[in-house]
């Protein structure tokens, strides 16, 4: 066995991962025409927020648990939440703040104020800019874009390349990048040319089960089955971070505010499903025409995570440690129904095949789970049982298993 040529991650990509939840936050020109994807031509008048306060959107990350947020700075009708100096398609040429304001600083500024990491978004698909047909003139002019966006609102976590509308255009990736790593150095690269982290192929906030850490491609957009090709100096670990809006289909605030809330049942679904797969959850929260998060999401959100801690916040033990069979004694024989397995992943993701177990009171073990790869973290549920000892077994790794830590719960509810 070799660790020389296993992933791993680097020290961002650590950092980044340990976050887990990020708050999406889709704002712009559609929030006020109740469109999903406008087509660039709406008037910038009628964008005109009536109480915009970005530190209420970070009052709600912070309470709801969320550990970083990204704003669309510019969707795909090309208009800009911050006063660019490369087109007048912005918040410079609409009402609000007598077009003085940029909801990008504010919002960089409430992140910075609170300690919340901050990203942006910035679509490469552009239905607004005139240049946008000229492959040339048109990667100018996002280079010009990006280049605003990574010099002027301080650091960013992450860079979210959205591949939607798009498909089968090639855009200038090796300058794009270049940009990145040269201004934002620490920042995650989403899913385009040299990605640090990908996407996990769909909106629905869902991971599959494994989803490895390594990977050497992933979907471009929900619109195409095409898969991306990175540029070869891509690192071979990327890992998955799973984005969903919290109402059903609906990425933007819409006026009629028909989209469904996804009930609380499915959002803890998709909790297991994402964080418990080792992905991160980036879950959009839509700020309204005021520019203000509606409460029944936030408090949508405030329930999932509140019910998650509560599941979570104490294990009955806790222990890391290395090997293929590693027992965690419990302080008394007492109810269990879930397991939380973290690898220690700056050594790779070693674990391919484990088998969770727990001792009977006649000392025989009791098959719990099988499960495969456990990378940042795995959670496992199931039916209550009562034992004192339980064990995992790696029955199949690439290099001797590393576990930052092993921690038992008595949640109540695996549902
Ligand atoms: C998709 C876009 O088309 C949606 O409008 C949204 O921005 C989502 C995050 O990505 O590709």
């Amino acid at each position: 066995m070799t660790t020389d040529l296993l992933p791993t991650p680097s020290s961002q990509q650590r950092r980044w991962q340990d976050f887990e939840l990020g708050m999406f936050c889709h704002f712009g020109m559609n929030t006020f025409t109740g469109n999903e994807w406008g087509d660039g031509t709406d008037s910038p008048e009628l964008f005109n927020p009536t109480a915009f306060d970005a530190r209420q959107w970070v009052r709600v990350a912070r309470r709801a648990g969320f550990n970083y947020l990204i704003l669309t700075a510019k969707h795909h009708d090309g208009f800009c939440l911050w006063p660019t100096r490369t087109t007048d398609y912005s918040v410079a040429s609409s009402p609000w703040k007598d077009g003085k304001g940029d909801v990008v600083r504010e919002v960089a500024d409430a992140c910075r104020e609170a300690g919340l990491p901050f990203g942006l978004y910035l679509s490469p698909w552009d239905r607004h800019e005139p240049c946008y047909p000229d492959k040339a003139a048109y990667d100018d002019f996002y280079a010009a874009q990006l280049t605003e966006l990574l010099t002027g609102y301080g650091p960013l976590v992450e860079v979210w390349f959205d591949g939607a509308g798009s498909e089968g255009r090639e855009y200038d990736w090796r300058r794009i990048i270049a940009l990145v790593e040269r201004y934002q150095p620490d920042a995650m690269r989403f899913n385009m040319g040299v990605p640090t982290i990908r996407w996990v192929g769909n909106e629905d906030g869902v991971a599959p089960y494994p989803c490895w850490n390594a990977a050497t491609e992933a979907k471009a957009s929900m619109f195409t089955k095409d898969m991306l090709t990175w540029l070869p100096e891509t690192p071979k670990w990327v890992p998955a971070e799973c984005d969903v809006p919290i109402r059903e289909k609906a990425w933007f605030w819409h006026p009629d505010g028909h989209r469904k809330l996804w009930s609380d049942e499915r959002l803890i679904d998709m909790y297991y499903r994402s964080v418990g797969h080792g992905c991160n959850l980036l879950m959009n929260l839509a700020p309204d025409n005021r520019g203000l998060i509606p409460d029944v999401d936030a408090n949508a959100a405030y329930r999932l995570f509140d019910e998650m801690r509560r599941r979570f916040v104490s294990p009955l033990a806790q222990i890391d440690g290395a090997g293929s069979e590693i027992r965690l004694r419990l302080p008394e024989r007492q109810a269990v129904d879930h397991v939380i397995l973290a690898e220690r992943i700056e050594g790779g993701e070693r674990v391919r095949d484990y088998v969770l177990e727990a001792r009977r009171e006649d000392g025989s073990w009791r098959e719990l789970v099988r499960g495969s790869a456990i990378g940042h973290k795995k959670i496992d549920r199931f039916e209550a049982v009562d034992t004192d000892v339980l064990r995992v077994r790696v029955q199949r790794a690439e290099a001797e298993p590393l576990f930052r830590s092993f921690a038992a719960y008595r949640a109540g509810a695996i549902r």
